[in-house]
């Protein structure tokens, strides 16, 4: 059962795609405090917390503090309150009761989850004006799916999109992919994706591609799709302010980008240098921006990346201007270190700075709206700008698209990638805990960067992330300019490599299945053992996955470790693949176990009358059929019982 409140007047956020009336009175379960503009509810000692999406530390959610303001801050550490995304929703999961609640508002929500007091959950706005939907639901499951059904159908890529995809920034010429392609297939590495970074860009322009770097794209993009690789370039959110360039000069003519109070237009500053942002909370900015996504499209692209899209700003021309200014009360001074540290702080708060969110406006619904009122909703409306294109511009064909900055509807347009995360091993655990979280909120197709983007990458921690990543729908290895290169052909263990990427390939029947049906029936791909089981043990497990209706996932994300713990909350069968055709298989019983893994194999536990399909693997998605011709592992149960879904996997309709 779903009831929809409403505190003060919300701006819309067209997260909600069905119509539910508003309840009147007060939300049962918390009491409002109007002064404080706060929602509190008590938590007893055994309530735990599921959801709120891309978040940072762990999946019970209980004992922090979250803040919806999305940040492009590549520093994913725990002391962290607020990443690239906003997914407010979450489940109160207590002994004597459990519901959804969805804050459905753009504006700035601190979630403080038993943070400030341990017996207290408050929700914060800045100005008190929202939706909130309280769901409620016989399991946590059916709660999911029932917030999901309101939120519309989740975002379905083309099939080759699971796949295995590298990406580095940079690549800086067509020469590099090619060499990035054929190493691969030198080394007999499946693939199915290159990713361009911004790079491919004449100076960073949007929807621009450098003819000296990357000549005859056109004819490069099919030499790539004739050996089966799809080019998937980045589109960042800025438009470079270049006299002559189209896509600057449309928008100037036509009036689609952000405004300052005075009708200029905002001037910033990312990677093109100087830049005006397009409104794309302005349906008609939306449908010019989306439509330019076709001079990629007509030269043959069917994938993109969104980025920089919170909007990333590395500083506005206005702000600039007055730290200027006030730096000049600090020159030839003697300063004091209170002073000397004004002085550092004036400097070092110039990007992403939250003033100069407050120095532009939206054009949103025929209403003049702050920025900084409807942040949250920025890089949402870029990938909405780009899917409702799509839906024009190729109605028979999926695109893939993924972006950095979200908000909840932006599930129905495309992915999210989890941003700039580090090669840690603390962050291969992070990728593990956001999965399911990220699935509560309607992100099916959505995967971190494997290997970590920032800092330098280990062969060990390569391995174990890769051996993670098989299991996420996007599956892409990234990195950052200036880190070790981490392509997998790089190291000593190729092998082990193009065993676990084939096993990749060999699991894509299940995958592309349980993906599809989760899409069908408003269903996790990735849940917490608690989500299954309801015993004491399994409500704690933090660093197991259940993964689509068979199994059952324990990483290994410990450096120098040749096993792990596995709690297991009922038999199941212990599958260690060496090769998607080399595994052992060991019954398990309920309970606790240390089970070996060395750095090249993978744990899969398949539950009890349940089956995991396995096809022949292939160098590219194309070439493993995954409707014919399967084996099956199965644990008391007959293959014939498990549903595959096939389809042609690119065609939009589906059954
Ligand atoms: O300021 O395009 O998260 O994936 O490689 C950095 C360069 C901008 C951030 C993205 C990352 C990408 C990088 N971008």
């Amino acid at each position: 059962m779903i009831r929809k409140y409403r505190i003060g007047n919300p701006i819309p956020t067209e997260s909600v795609v069905t119509e539910i009336e508003i309840t009147e009175g007060n939300i049962p379960f918390f009491t409002t405090d109007v002064e404080k503009k706060s929602l509190f509810l008590k938590l007893s000692e055994s309530d735990k917390i599921w959801g709120l999406g891309e978040t940072t530390r762990g999946m019970n959610k209980r004992g922090w503090i979250y803040i919806s303001n999305n940040a492009d801050d590549p520093v994913h550490t725990e002391d962290k309150r607020s990443l690239y995304a906003s997914q407010n929703f979450f489940i109160v999961d207590g002994d004597d009761r459990r519901f959804g609640i969805y804050v459905d508002t753009p504006e700035r929500v601190t979630f403080d989850m038993g943070y400030t007091r341990s017996s207290e959950l408050v929700i914060s706005f800045d100005d008190f004006d929202s939706d909130l939907y309280l769901v409620e639901g016989d399991s946590l499951k059916e709660i999911v799916r029932q917030f999901r059904k309101i939120i519309g159908k989740s975002y379905v890529p083309p099939r080759w999109a699971f796949g295995f995809g590298q990406c580095r920034w940079s690549y800086m010429s067509a020469d590099e992919v090619r060499e990035v392609a054929d190493k691969y297939d030198e080394a007999g590495i499946p693939l199915d994706m290159i990713y361009l970074d911004i790079d491919y860009m004449e100076r960073y322009k949007d929807f621009s591609v450098d003819d000296k770097s990357f000549p005859d794209f056109p004819e490069f993009v099919q030499e790539m799709k004739n050996r089966g690789i799809h080019l998937v370039p980045i589109i960042d959110a800025g438009v470079k302010i270049e006299e002559g360039y189209d896509v600057y000069e449309e928008g100037l003519s036509g009036d689609y980008f952000c405004k300052k109070e005075n009708g200029e237009n905002l001037v910033a500053a990312v990677w093109p240098g100087k830049v005006h942002f397009p409104d794309f909370l302005d349906e008609k900015a939306r449908e010019w921006f989306g439509n330019k996504y076709k001079f990629l499209l007509d030269q043959g692209i069917d994938g993109f990346w969104n980025d920089m899209n919170e909007p990333a700003i590395f500083y506005t021309e206005d702000h600039l201007q007055e730290v200027f200014e006030q730096i000049e009360d600090y020159k030839g001074k003697n300063l004091d270190i209170n002073s000397f540290f004004d002085f550092k702080g004036l400097v070092g708060s110039i990007s992403n700075n939250s003033e100069d969110y407050k120095r532009f406006y939206h054009n949103y619904k025929g209403q003049k709206i702050r920025h900084d009122k409807v942040h949250n909703l920025y890089g949402y409306n870029m990938t909405r700008a780009a899917g409702e294109a799509f839906e024009r511009l190729c109605p028979d064909k999926r695109v893939l698209m993924f972006s950095r900055s979200s908000f909840i509807g932006m599930h129905r347009y495309g992915g999210v990638w989890c941003g700039d995360n580090m090669s840690w091993w603390s962050h291969l655990l992070l990728n593990i805990q956001q999965m399911p979280a990220l699935n509560m909120c309607g992100f099916l197709y959505s995967g971190a960067d494997i290997g970590g983007f920032g800092a330098d990458t280990t062969e060990d921690l390569l391995l174990r992330w890769t051996a993670f990543g098989i299991f996420t729908p996007l599956f892409r290895n990234h990195s950052a300019m200036g880190t070790r290169r981490q392509e997998v052909y790089r190291f000593e263990k190729t092998d082990s490599f193009r065993r676990l990427i084939e096993l990749r390939y060999s699991l894509l029947p299940y995958l592309y299945s349980e993906f599809m049906k989760a899409v069908r029936d408003d269903e996790m791909l990735f849940k917490p053992l608690s989500f299954e089981y309801d015993d004491a043990r399994s409500l704690e497990v933090e660093d197991q996955l259940l993964l689509g209706e068979s199994l059952m996932l324990a990483p290994v994300y410990k450096q120098n470790a040749t096993g792990r713990y596995v709690y297991l909350p009922e038999d199941m069968k212990m599958i260690r693949f060496r090769a998607y055709d080399d595994y052992d298989e060991e019954i398990l019983q309920a309970g606790d176990h240390y089970v070996k893994a060395g750095l090249s194999e993978v744990l899969v536990f398949v539950k009890k009358g349940h089956v995991l399909p396995l096809a022949k693997p292939s160098k590219r998605t194309s070439g493993v059929n995954t409707a014919a011709g399967l084996s099956y592992i199965c644990y008391e149960a007959d293959p014939s019982g498990y549903e595959l879904y096939t389809d042609d996997g690119v065609s939009r309709i589906m059954e």
